[in-house]
């Protein structure tokens, strides 16, 4: 099961609270303040990694908590710190504030971590309210609470290159032929429900990420089909791949198909359809192909790269066209 969105609670650890002891021993008296410092709750922190697909873990887990820091003894013993609690969540994971909105993570990097709940400072033992004047002194302070929030967390695929076509074109069996994913496909749109991400790898040891997602139709951005809900998945990619189906097995033109596209993109998010992008001109193994080839190619400006990804046909002419058009790329998603 894909997920996207969850909504969950953290509550990071309390303080554990400071001591109020004295050193009690024969033949010492007047032993003084001894009482230790309660110990730091835990956090909870979201960690990004590359073995979470979706928010699934969140859906069905809603609480997390750290563990609370423990309390300070007598002989000076200081509290343990709480342990943090490690919520692992997908690469391209936004959090957001339920209460005040404001976004406290967007984890696009493997590792990167985000404090969304701050465990409570410990309270102080009384040794440390000593004074020349109050020499034994009985105050010592509770521990401060945790953090706690509610938090909305979205997830935004992130990928190099995200694949963009009508149902039905392809992109699953492309992105089976040029990488490590290898999604459902079948005859039928709508095959592909959520999205997936698959690593190509390259010769020289370099390596990027495409993104499938759910076929587009017109009217996509209105919710029509799948396709909104799925469209802010590639609103990250740094490149775009468009999979037209020049054999026209479901009676459409490809030439509008691609116009679609870019009009659904763009209703989208302005702009979402200038991103440096290559078409890919698929079921080039069908009868009327050809033709469509040669219109595509007087009309379009954008590097065509045609195949059949079926039968595995000019694959690496493909992976070439998305490395060069990654090359000239700043890293940021
Ligand atoms: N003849 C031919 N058929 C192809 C080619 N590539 C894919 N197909 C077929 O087209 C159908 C659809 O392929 P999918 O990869 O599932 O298409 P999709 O774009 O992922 O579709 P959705 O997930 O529904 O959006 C499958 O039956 C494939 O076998 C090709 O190059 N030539
Ligand atoms: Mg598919």
């Amino acid at each position: 099961m894909f997920v996207d969105r969850a909504k969950v609670i953290v509550c990071a650890g309390d303080g554990g609270d400071g001591c109020a002891s004295f050193r009690r021993e024969k033949f010492v008296p007047f032993g003084g303040p001894n009482g230790g410092d309660g110990g730091l709750g835990g956090s909870v922190i979201f960690r990004a990694v590359t073995g979470e697909q979706s928010l699934l873990n969140l859906k069905y887990r809603q609480h997390w908590q750290a563990e609370r820091g423990e309390h300070g003894r007598g002989k000076d013993c200081l509290g343990h710190r709480g342990a943090d609690c490690i919520v692992p969540v997908p690469i391209g994971t936004l959090v957001r504030d339920v209460d005040s909105g404001e976004l406290l993570a967007d984890l696009t990097a493997e590792n990167q971590e985000c404090v969304v709940a701050r465990g409570g400072v410990g309270g102080k033992g009384n040794s440390r309210f000593v004074t020349p004047t109050n020499r034994a002194p009985r105050t010592a302070t509770p521990g401060e609470p945790g953090e706690r929030r509610t938090l909305q967390v979205d997830l935004k695929v992130v990928a190099d290159v995200g694949l963009v076509g009508y149902p039905n074109a392809g992109k699953s069996t492309l992105i089976s032929a040029i990488s490590d994913a290898h999604p459902k496909t079948a005859p039928y749109p709508f095959t592909t429900l959520h999205p997936n991400v698959g690593v190509v790898h390259l010769d020289d040891l370099r390596r990027f990420t495409v993104a499938d997602i759910p076929g587009l139709i017109d009217g996509a951005h209105l919710d029509v089909g799948l396709g909104h809900d799925f469209l802010r998945h590639i609103e990250r990619c740094r490149a775009l791949c468009y999979v037209l189906d020049l054999g026209g097995v479901d009676g459409r033109d490809p030439l509008d198909d691609l116009a679609a596209l870019r009009r659904e993109l763009e209703f989208h998010l302005e702009g979402l359809s200038r991103r440096p992008a290559i078409i890919v001109a698929n079921k080039m193994d069908l009868e009327p192909a050809a033709d469509n080839l040669r219109r595509l190619r007087e009309q379009e400006s954008l590097r065509i790269v045609p195949t059949c990804a079926e039968l595995m046909e000019n694959q690496p002419e493909v992976i070439q066209a998305l490395r060069e058009l990654l090359a000239g790329l700043p890293d940021a998603h």
